[in-house]
């Protein structure tokens, strides 16, 4: 007899390479795998980047972002989708016939509509195509808040914003206060009428580069791995947290989150680099 050993959950993450990962696939990939899953992916657009900024983003051909989806379904069953930077109006088109034909698996949105650097990903037409397609398939929607603003058509009460999301489609909005002014950062989840929960953290000094790829793709291994939505976004921020409190500079430019912290030994901390620290990192 052969014993065979169980299968991790499988996530299935649609995103875009981010080469330095920091952020993107890469970072998905990462966070899933620290996590216990077993993350698959297919890449929607290819971005040359370092740590200090994006310099272009590539899309994917529609078709090839398709074929690399399906055939994945065809062989596998993924227990969560995530799906990040998408990279054109054909490929949220194509992504959104897939989610179509299966409907029951959890997808975590996280809508990238900048790179925390200010570099944009997603133009009018994107977001447009996102609001209409994507987002009645997401289960749950990860905006920060000025994605949340954005995506709302340009709502600026947060409350009414995450409503209107809802209105849209989104079963779930979890809204990120890293960008606002608030002395801890407040991260508020938002269900239909009202809200479910709201998390306050500690704001860490300093610029992190793939924060928010870091927190969806908790939030999707999470629910892959069996958690109510509520425990999958305690637990994802909680995570998230602490992969920024271990956060490492590698380069000239951002921070980035150690997914893999808790395999770290103690005496072995990356936080601070050798240029003295964090606080420069924009
Ligand atoms: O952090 C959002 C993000 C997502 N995906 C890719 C990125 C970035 C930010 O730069 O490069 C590929």
């Amino acid at each position: 007899m052969t014993i065979t050993t169980p299968t991790p959950p499988l996530v299935l993450v649609i995103a875009a390479s981010d080469p330095t990962a920091g952020a993107g696939i890469q970072a998905d990939t990462l966070t899933l795998a620290s996590l216990g899953c077993h993350p698959l992916s297919a890449l929607t657009a290819v971005t040359v980047q370092d740590t200090v900024g994006v310099r272009s983003v590539h899309p994917v051909a529609a078709d090839v972002l398709e074929q690399q989806v399906r055939t994945l379904l065809e062989d596998m069953q993924v227990a969560a989708f995530k799906i990040g930077v998408i990279g054109s109006v054909e490929n949220v088109v194509a992504v959104a016939g897939i989610l179509a034909d299966h409907p029951g698996i959890p997808v975590v949105f996280d809508p990238v509509l900048t790179s925390g650097r200010g570099d944009d990903f997603s133009g009018a037409a994107i977001i447009a195509a996102m609001r209409e397609f994507l987002l009645p398939r997401t289960t749950v929607l990860t905006p920060n808040a000025p994605e949340a603003r954005r995506l709302a058509e340009d709502q600026p009460g947060i409350e009414l914003g995450a409503q209107r999301l809802i209105a849209m489609g989104a079963q779930y909005v979890l809204i990120t206060g890293t960008h606002e002014s608030t002395p801890e950062v407040i991260n508020t989840l938002y269900r239909s009428g009202g809200i479910l929960r709201r998390d306050r953290w500690e704001r860490l000094p300093g610029s992190y580069h793939g924060s928010g790829c870091t927190l969806a793709s908790a939030i999707a291994g999470y629910l892959a791995s069996g958690a109510s939505i509520e425990d999958a976004v305690r637990n994802a921020q909680d995570y998230t947290w602490q992969t920024l409190a271990k956060g490492f500079r590698p380069g000239r430019g951002q921070f980035i989150p150690d997914r893999f912290y808790r395999t770290r030994s103690a005496g072995d901390n990356v936080a601070v680099d050798q240029a003295g620290g964090r606080g420069d990192g924009r």
